[in-house]
C-alpha cells in the first residue's frame, strides 16, 4: 500500500489544488489531505472551513481523505504512515521556494517530495490571487468549486461589513 500526503494551507482550495489531488489518487494507493497552516499567510477561512470545503468535492475519490495538520509536516506524514509527500509545481519561482522545504524535510526525517508539474490551464492560479481578484470583484468561477465561490463570496462580504 502506497500513501502520500498533499499538503497544503488550502486557503480556499482552487481547481489548480484539485488537479494534483485527484492525480496523486490515480497514482498512489492512498492520498492523505493535510490541511496545515502556513505562518506566512494570513487565512481567510478556519481550518475546519477549509476541511470541509476539500472534503465535499473529493468526495468523488474512495482513496483521499482529508485530515487537519498542525506542527510540523514531516511529523503528520510519519504519523500517517507516509513516506512521501506530493506537490504541485506551477512555475521556477515555486521550484527554488519548494526545494529548500523538500530538503529541509528530507534531512528532518527521510520523507520524499515528489513534484507534480501543474497543469498549463491552471498554473496562474493561487488561493491569494483568486482571493485578491475575488475581494476586488473579479470574476473567478470555473477557477474554484461552486460551493468555495459561494463561501468565498459571503466571507469577503462579511468582511466589508
Ligand atoms: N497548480 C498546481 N499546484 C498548485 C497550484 C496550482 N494552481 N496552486 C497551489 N499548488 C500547490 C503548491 O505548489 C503547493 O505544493 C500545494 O499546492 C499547496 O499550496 P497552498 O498555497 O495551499 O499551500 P502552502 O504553500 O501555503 O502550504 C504550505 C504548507 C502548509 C504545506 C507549509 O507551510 C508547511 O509545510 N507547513 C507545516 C510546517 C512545517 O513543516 N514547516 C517546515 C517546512 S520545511
Amino acid at each position: 500500500m502506497t500513501r502520500v500526503v498533499c499538503p497544503g494551507s488550502f486557503d480556499p482550495v482552487t481547481e489548480g489544488h484539485l488537479d494534483i489531488i485527484g492525480r496523486a489518487a490515480t497514482l498512489f494507493d492512498e492520498v492523505i489531505v493535510g490541511v496545515g497552516k502556513n505562518v506566512g499567510k494570513r487565512a481567510l477561512f478556519t481550518a475546519e472551513e477549509r476541511i470541509a470545503m476539500i472534503r465535499k468535492v473529493t468526495g468523488e475519490y474512495p482513496n483521499v481523505r482529508v485530515e487537519a495538520m498542525d506542527g510540523l509536516l514531516v511529523d503528520f506524514c510519519v504519523q500517517h504512515g507516509a513516506r512521501a509527500m506530493v506537490k504541485g509545481l506551477r512555475a521556477v519561482s515555486d521550484y527554488e521556494y519548494e526545494l529548500t522545504m523538500s530538503q529541509m524535510n528530507h534531512r528532518l526525517s527521510g520523507v520524499e517530495t515528489l513534484f507534480v508539474a501543474s497543469d498549463p490551464e491552471y498554473s496562474y492560479l493561487s488561493s491569494s490571487l483568486i482571493k485578491e481578484v475575488a475581494a476586488l470583484g473579479g470574476d473567478v468561477s470555473g477557477l474554484v468549486p461552486d460551493h468555495v465561490l459561494a463561501q468565498l463570496t459571503t466571507r469577503l462580504a462579511e468582511r466589508k461589513a
